[in-house]
């Protein structure tokens, strides 16, 4: 009898307690002379705005990007097969600098431009089969501040996080497994915003 109690209580604390994301957040991980050296050297990126297949059609992606990395880190997503482009000088400090941080075994970048509040990225996990099986993604905003957005693939539960600039997300392995993430739009947000998610890849995937 006692036994059925305490199964029972178990199991409502565990009904209520919500899932929490593996992650790890670092406010102001970027002094603001790091940041205005990235954003400068950004502004400099071949950015583009490739277009996807959803369902059938082809849209153009409601952002700008460019995906650096080391030799045979290319990336292929959403259909979109990305060849990697040399470090710049900025962004390759940066991932030393994760490295030794947080041993973060690096080899490529997503850089991801939001012009303003009208771009953004859509709900969706990280887990193409190229990502180093273990690994952490680390995700770096610079410029405007921006919520972005988790979501339990299984409880549906939610978290939103203003991100700010400078500041450092780590998407700890395997949270891609279990949770889906965004960065939906906000028509408020007139300033532009960068992110860097750092990864992992295994090298010559695509070879
Ligand atoms: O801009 C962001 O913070 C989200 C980027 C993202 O979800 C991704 O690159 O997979």
């Amino acid at each position: 009898m006692c036994k059925q109690v305490d199964d029972i209580a178990l199991l409502a604390a565990k009904l209520t307690m919500q899932p929490k994301p593996p992650i790890t957040l670092v406010r102001g991980y970027l002094n603001t002379e790091q940041q205005a050296a990235l954003i400068k050297e950004a502004q400099a990126y071949p950015l583009s705005r490739p277009e996807i297949q959803v369902f059938g059609k082809f849209h153009a992606i409601p952002r700008q990007q460019v995906w650096f990395g080391d030799v045979g880190c290319d990336y292929l997503y959403s259909g979109l097969f990305i060849r990697a482009l040399p470090w710049p000088k900025y962004a390759n400090k940066l991932r030393h600098k994760l490295a030794k941080d947080f041993g973060l075994g690096i080899n490529g970048v997503l850089v991801n431009c939001y012009a303003d509040g009208k771009d953004c990225m859509g709900t969706h996990s990280d887990d193409e089969p190229e990502i180093a099986k273990g690994s952490d993604i680390a995700s770096i905003t610079l410029g405007a501040s921006r919520d972005f957005v988790l979501k339990h693939k299984h409880s549906q539960t939610k978290y939103s996080i203003s991100l700010q600039s400078g500041d450092l997300l780590i998407m700890h392995w395997p949270m891609q497994k279990d949770w889906l993430h965004s960065l939906p739009k906000r028509l408020k947000v007139k300033e532009p915003r960068w992110n860097y998610t750092f990864r992992q890849l295994i090298v010559n995937f695509h070879r």
